[in-house]
């Protein structure tokens, strides 16, 4: 018992949350935007770089300075640091960065009294890192498909077929692309267990949660697969460290953190593993049936499953639980909130007429649809930007927020039935979720009620719940995934949204024909 630390590095932002799990709540959350901070010095917007042609990266080095402003907020705020117990963290999905052979000295000699920046800048090889939103490998996934003996034997080893975000096509383009700089590379590691290695002062490996984004890992036995490398790029195991099981800490946190903030020389970290993976433990999803909805830069609808249920139309993806047993069934889309504030900024609103919109305008929107598609599309696979309007005015700006909001709720339930789950509730998170009339459309859609929670951090949450679990089990107690989930993951009370029986019909009647224009205008 005690208190733990979650770090989520998102795309546009990295959050704190801490926990006292002994009197069973949070005690802090903060968020450094990386664009309000960082836009000049990197030169990326929404947290990223648009390289043409899908081409979407982030800067590991703007991750590092990141994550020392947000500890000396916290620090500067007040929150003693030394009676952190363990540190979990979650990262965005996928994305890849790249260390040449000096990051292992170096992360082993951080001196506190410099910033982080300024002693890792050296250690890339290179500087840009490509994370999910990137489009652009459609002819490495091809390629590893083909490799591994075809797009069935990839799903049934990894538990997915090739995905252009996921990082094996990635680090396969960048082997092709830039064979020197490869060359140079020591070590590959994800979003997540790069933010580790920092925070741990060595090379953390990859969880099986993350690594299950990778189409690198064989699903069934949650370590790297031989063939799969292999089909990737060459001398990759030397690369790669070995899978880091979710459940076990890495190590005492560097001493860095020790003189810098504070932290306790006996803290723990654990591995970091994906924010979608960390969001299922955040939520309290530890047993398998339950749904939640995330609406953030992506708009996630995910599972807990309690079988490796693959998605053989390739809309869904697989990946372990952190939880060390159970599945995550996950469909991804990229047009989530990016999407939500373009339709904002086109109509030049601020959120209150946007949330006003939703309040003058009918469910089922007087049958004007929306297809949101304002970037390439994951769910269905949309390789370039458009947006499809049906028997809607562009001129009218309330029914194009109705529109877009009811595409996505349709389009969540339409890509949903691969999970073959029977969705009675829906857990929801993200920044969105604070949103009441968005989640009674989702409510409308799905026919089951709503839940709302205390905070839309549920990916930092679960990393905060992940170092508690694993700390917890260090001292020899044998405390259940329920046990620790639960004093958190309790809805708000009064806050469910339920369905309305006249709108749950119009959409009834709605969803086959969302689902014919969405055939008409995608290849799906
Ligand atoms: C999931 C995915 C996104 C990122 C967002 O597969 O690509 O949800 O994890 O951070």
């Amino acid at each position: 018992m005690g208190k733990y630390l979650g770090i989520d590095s998102s795309t546009q932002s990295i959050t704190a949350l801490l926990i006292d799990s002994e009197r069973q709540e949070i005690i802090a959350e903060e968020s450094i935007n990386f664009d309000t901070h960082f836009s000049t010095a990197y030169g990326i917007e929404n947290g990223v770089f648009e390289r043409g042609e899908g081409a979407v990266h982030s800067a590991p080095l703007m991750w590092a300075e990141a994550l020392d402003l947000l500890l000396q907020t916290l620090k500067d705020q007040g929150h003693c640091l030394s009676q952190v117990q363990a540190i979990g963290g979650s990262g965005q999905q996928h994305g890849t960065v790249y260390l040449n052979s000096k990051a292992t000295a170096a992360l082993a000699s951080l001196s506190p009294e410099r910033l982080l920046k300024d002693q890792l800048v050296d250690i890339f090889s290179r500087t840009t890192s490509p994370i999910w939103m990137d489009t652009s490998t459609a002819t490495q996934c091809a390629e590893i498909e083909i490799g591994v003996g075809g797009r069935d034997a990839l799903l049934a080893l990894t538990g997915n077929t090739a995905f252009e975000r996921f990082s094996g096509p990635q680090i396969r383009k960048f082997h092709q692309t830039e064979p020197d700089a490869y060359a140079e590379t020591a070590y590959i590691g994800l979003v997540s267990s790069y933010i580790a290695s920092l925070i741990a002062g060595k090379l953390v490996g990859v969880d099986p949660g993350d690594g299950s984004g990778t189409n690198m890992m064989n699903i069934a036995t949650r370590q790297w697969s031989q063939t799969a490398l292999d089909a990737t790029a060459p001398d990759l195991a030397d690369k790669l460290l070995p899978i880091a099981p979710s459940g076990q800490p890495v190590g005492p946190i560097s001493p860095y953190y020790v003189g810098r903030y504070g932290f306790a020389d006996e803290c723990l970290v654990l591995p970091f593993s994906g924010d979608n993976p960390c969001s299922l433990i955040g939520l309290g999803l530890v047993a398998p049936g339950q749904v939640a909805l995330s609406l953030g830069t992506s708009d996630t609808l995910f599972a807990c499953i309690d079988q490796p249920r693959t998605s053989k139309t390739g809309e869904g993806a697989l990946f372990a639980s952190p939880d060390g047993t159970h599945y995550m069934a996950l469909t991804c889309y990229l047009n989530g909130s990016l999407a939500r504030e373009a339709i904002r900024d086109r109509y030049q609103l601020d959120w209150n007429r946007f949330t006003e919109a939703l309040q003058h305008t009918p469910p089922g929107n007087n049958g004007g649809l929306m297809l949101p598609y304002f970037a390439p599309e994951i769910v269905p696979n949309v390789p370039s930007p458009n947006v499809v309007r049906h028997n809607l005015d562009e001129s009218d700006a309330e029914a194009n927020i109705r529109a877009i909001i009811e595409a996505q709720a349709l389009s969540s339930r339409v890509h949903a039935a691969w999970m073959e789950i029977d969705i009675t509730s829906l857990y929801v998170t993200g920044g969105a979720s604070a949103n009441a009339e968005i989640l009674r459309v989702y409510a409308n859609v799905h026919n089951c009620p709503v839940h709302r929670f205390e905070t839309t951090n549920s990916a930092a949450l679960g990393a905060a719940l992940r170092a508690a679990h694993g700390h917890q089990l260090t001292t020899g107690s044998s405390v259940s995934w329920q046990e620790t989930v639960e004093p958190f993951s309790q809805s708000i009370p009064g806050s469910t949204i339920e369905p309305e029986p006249a709108a749950v019909a119009v959409y009834e009647a709605l969803v086959g024909a969302y689902e014919k224009l969405e055939k008409k205008h995608t290849s799906g």
